[in-house]
C-alpha cells in the first residue's frame, strides 16, 4: 500500500476510535444528568463535520505537462488503465474534481459552460443539482471510467459574439466565424475510489488561459486546496507560459502547501548513458528550477508520470523506482496529513472541552450547595434548639434575592436577542449583490477603475464585520458582568463566556482581495477580453464577500444563541437546589427525616459528585491524549 493509503486510512481509524470514545463518555455524562438534548446534537453536528472533512490536493500547471498524467499515476492505477484523459495538446478543458459522495451514485455531473453568464458563485452552483448534467459510471469497469471521463474534453461551437459574451474569445479556437469553447465550465467526478472514500479530494485544472478565466478558481479552489502541485516538464523548463502561471496563481501562496514536480524525466533516460550521468543531469535540473523558482531543492520532484502509470499498471517494481514517483508521494503524504489530523482534533477537543467544562460547573455547584446545606443543618445540631424555621426564614429570603436575578436575566437575554437582530440586519449581504453594478463595473475601462470599485465593496464589507464585532463585544461584556455579579452574590460559578473572534473573516476577505487583484493589471488600456475578466472577477469576488459576509452573520447568531446558555444553566440548577433544601428543612420540621440520617445523605451526595468531578477530569485528560 502506498503512503497516503496507508497514512489516510489511519487517520480515518484514529477518528473513529476518538469518536466512539467521546460518544461513550457522552452518554455516561448523560446518565447522570450532566449533558442534555442539546450536548447531543451538538456532538451530531461534529460528528458530521469531522466526516466530511476533506483534504484537497490540486495540480496547476500550464497544459501538456503531465497534470491528468500525474493524477493517473498517483491515484488510479488501480483501474489498470488510463483513465483520466492525458494526450498532446488540451485534453483537460475544464476544471475536474475527483471525490466520493456518500449517497450519491458513480458518475461525473457536468456543469454547461454558459453558466458563466450568471452572477452565482460556483458553491451556489453546486448546490443546485438542477444546473448540471448527469453522467453515470461503472466503477467497477476502468473501460467504463476512461469513456466517461472523456467528456471533460467535449467542446462546442458558437459565434465570436457568443464566445465574448462568456468571457472566452481569448482562448478559443476560431473556424471562421464560429469558434471552439469548452463544453462544461466544471466537473465533479464522484467515485467509490478508496482514496476518494478516506475523504481525498483531487483538483485537476486545464492550463493557464482556462485558469486565468475562471475567478472560482483563484478565489476559491486554490485556496482551499491542502496542497498545489505545480507540474513542469523537464524537456521544456520554465518556459514563459510556465513562469505566468506560478506567478499569477502560486507565487503569492503559502510555502509549505506548494510542491513542484519536474515530470517527463524518461525524456533524458538514454541507454548510451550512465545511470549516474543521467541522474546527474535529472539533479542539475531539480536544482535550477528550485533557484528559478525561489523554494527550497527538497520541495522539488523530478520524476516519470508516464512510466511511473506503466510501471504500476504492469507491475513492473524496478521501472516504479525508477519513475520516482514515491518520493513525491511520502511528500505528499507528508503535507496533507498533519492538516487533516489537526482539523479534526482541534474541532472534536473544542467539544470535549466545551462540554467538560460544562459539566464541570454543574458538579462545582453541586458540591458547593451541598456544603451550604450541611451548614445550615449542623446549625440546627449546634443550636440544638428549634433554628429551623428562622433557617427556612432565610431561605425564603434567598428565594426572593433570587426573583430578582430572573429579572437581570431577562433583562439580558432581551438586550442580547436585540443585538442578534441589528447584527442581522447589519450584516446583509443583500447591498453587495449588486453593489458592483451600481458603482460602474460596467463602464470601467482601465484596472485602476476595477481595483478602485473593488476597494469599495471590500472596505464595506470590512465596515460591516467590524461593526458586528464591536456589538458582539458589547454582549460580551454585558453577560461577563452579569455572571461576575452572580458568582459574587450568590456563589455561583461560571465558565468565563466565549469571546467571538472575527479574525478568520478578515483573513477570508484578504484572501479574496489578493486573489482579485491579479485581475486588475495595472496597464493603461485593458484589452476587451481583460475587461471582460476584471468585470467577471469583480462580480465574482463580490459575491465571495457576500458569501463571507452571510457565514460570519450565522455564526454570529449562533454565538449569540449560545451566550447565556451558563447563566441559564444555573439558574436552573439554583433553583432547584433551593428547591431541594426547602423540601430538605420541611422534611425536618414534620419529624419524617432525623437529621442525623439527612447530614449522612448530603455526606454521600458529595463524595458522589466530587468522584463525579475526578472522573470527569480524567477523561477529559484521556480523550485529550487520544487527539493529540
Ligand atoms: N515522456 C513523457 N510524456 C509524458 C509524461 N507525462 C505526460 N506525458 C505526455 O504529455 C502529454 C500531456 O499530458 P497530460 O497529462 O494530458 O498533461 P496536462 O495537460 O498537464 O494534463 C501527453 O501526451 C502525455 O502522454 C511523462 O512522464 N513522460
Ligand atoms: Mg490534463
Amino acid at each position: 500500500m502506498d503512503p497516503l493509503d496507508s497514512q489516510l486510512n489511519e487517520v480515518t481509524q484514529w477518528r473513529n476510535q476518538v469518536l466512539g470514545r467521546i460518544k461513550e463518555w457522552l452518554d455516561g455524562l448523560k446518565d447522570i444528568g450532566l449533558a442534555g438534548e442539546a450536548a447531543d446534537s451538538e456532538f451530531e453536528r461534529v460528528r458530521q463535520a469531522s466526516l466530511s472533512d476533506r483534504v484537497a490536493i490540486a495540480f496547476v500547471a500550464e497544459f501538456s505537462r503531465g497534470k491528468s498524467e500525474l493524477i493517473n499515476a498517483l491515484f488510479f492505477s488501480g483501474y489498470g488503465r488510463r483513465v483520466v484523459p492525458s494526450g498532446a495538446g488540451r485534453t483537460t478543458m475544464c476544471p475536474t474534481e475527483f471525490l466520493f459522495e456518500e449517497g450519491q451514485r458513480s458518475g461525473i455531473r457536468l456543469l454547461p459552460i454558459e453558466t458563466r453568464s450568471m452572477q452565482t458563485t460556483l458553491l451556489d452552483l453546486k448546490a443546485n443539482p438542477a444546473l448540471w448534467e448527469n453522467q453515470p459510471v461503472n466503477n467497477d469497469d476502468g473501460e467504463d471510467v476512461a469513456r466517461q471521463l472523456m467528456r471533460v474534453k467535449e467542446t462546442k461551437f458558437v459565434t465570436r459574439a457568443e464566445a465574448e459574451a462568456l468571457g472566452l474569445l481569448d482562448q478559443a479556437v476560431a473556424h471562421g466565424d464560429a469558434v471552439e469553447i469548452p463544453r462544461w465550465r466544471h466537473a465533479i467526478v464522484n467515485l467509490p475510489h478508496p482514496l476518494l472514500r478516506q475523504g481525498l479530494t483531487i483538483i485537476d485544472t486545464p492550463g493557464l488561459n482556462a485558469l486565468g478565466n475562471e475567478p472560482e478558481l483563484t478565489l476559491s479552489v486554490l485556496p482551499s486546496a491542502n496542497a498545489v502541485l505545480y507540474v513542469l516538464a523537464a524537456d521544456a523548463g520554465v518556459s514563459r507560459s510556465d513562469a505566468d502561471v506560478w506567478r499569477d496563481l502560486l507565487a503569492t501562496m503559502p510555502r509549505s502547501g506548494r510542491l513542484v514536480v519536474l515530470n517527463k524525466i524518461d525524456g533524458l533516460w538514454d541507454d548510451l548513458r550512465t545511470e549516474e550521468d543521467i541522474s546527474g543531469d535529472i539533479y542539475r535540473q531539480a536544482i535550477a528550477v528550485a533557484q528559478t523558482l525561489d523554494v527550497p531543492e527538497g520541495r522539488v520532484f523530478p520524476l516519470s508520470a508516464q512510466k511511473a502509470l506503466l510501471a504500476r499498471i504492469s507491475r513492473n517494481r524496478v521501472l516504479e523506482e525508477r519513475s520516482q514517483v514515491r518520493e513525491l508521494e511520502a511528500a505528499l503524504a507528508d503535507e496533507v496529513l498533519p492538516a487533516r489530523r489537526r482539523l479534526i482534533a482541534e474541532r472534536l477537543q473544542r467539544f470535549v472541552n466545551d462540554l467538560s467544562n460544562e459539566a464541570g460547573t454543574t458538579l462545582k455547584s453541586r458540591l458547593l450547595a451541598i456544603d451550604e446545606q450541611t451548614e445550615e443543618l449542623m446549625t440546627i445540631e449546634r443550636n440544638k434548639g428549634d433554628v429551623t424555621s428562622s433557617l427556612i426564614k432565610r431561605l425564603s429570603e434567598e428565594k426572593e434575592a433570587f426573583q430578582g436575578i430572573f429579572k437581570q436575566l431577562f433583562a439580558l437575554r432581551t438586550i442580547v436577542s436585540r443585538q442578534a437582530k441589528s447584527s442581522i440586519e447589519l450584516m446583509s449581504p443583500a447591498p453587495i449583490r449588486d453593489m458592483a453594478i451600481r458603482l460602474g463595473v460596467a463602464n470601467a475601462r482601465s484596472g485602476r477603475e476595477f481595483r478602485e470599485i473593488f476597494e469599495q465593496i471590500s472596505e464595506y464589507v470590512r465596515s460591516k464585520v467590524t461593526q458586528a464585532h464591536s456589538q458582539a463585544k458589547e454582549a460580551h461584556s454585558a453577560v461577563a458582568a452579569v455572571q461576575a455579579r452572580m458568582a459574587e452574590e450568590h456563589k455561583l460559578s461560571f465558565p468565563a463566556p466565549k469571546s467571538f473572534s472575527s479574525e478568520r473573516y478578515f483573513n477570508e476577505i484578504d484572501e479574496i482581495e489578493r486573489a482579485a487583484a491579479r485581475a486588475f493589471p495595472s496597464l493603461p488600456i485593458m484589452l476587451p477580453g481583460s475587461r471582460a475578466n476584471a468585470q467577471r472577477m469583480v462580480l465574482a469576488a463580490s459575491q465571495h464577500l457576500a458569501a463571507v459576509m452571510e457565514k460570519a452573520s450565522r455564526e454570529l447568531q449562533g454565538w449569540l444563541n449560545t451566550l447565556t446558555m451558563p447563566l441559564d444553566r444555573a439558574m436552573r440548577d439554583q433553583q432547584s437546589q433551593l428547591k431541594r433544601r426547602e423540601e430538605s428543612l420541611q422534611r425536618m420540621v414534620d419529624a419524617r427525616q432525623s437529621l442525623a440520617d439527612r447530614l449522612a445523605e448530603l455526606q454521600e451526595g458529595h463524595s458522589q459528585a466530587a468522584a463525579q468531578l475526578a472522573e470527569l477530569e480524567r477523561n477529559q485528560a484521556v480523550i485529550g491524549n487520544q487527539l493529540r
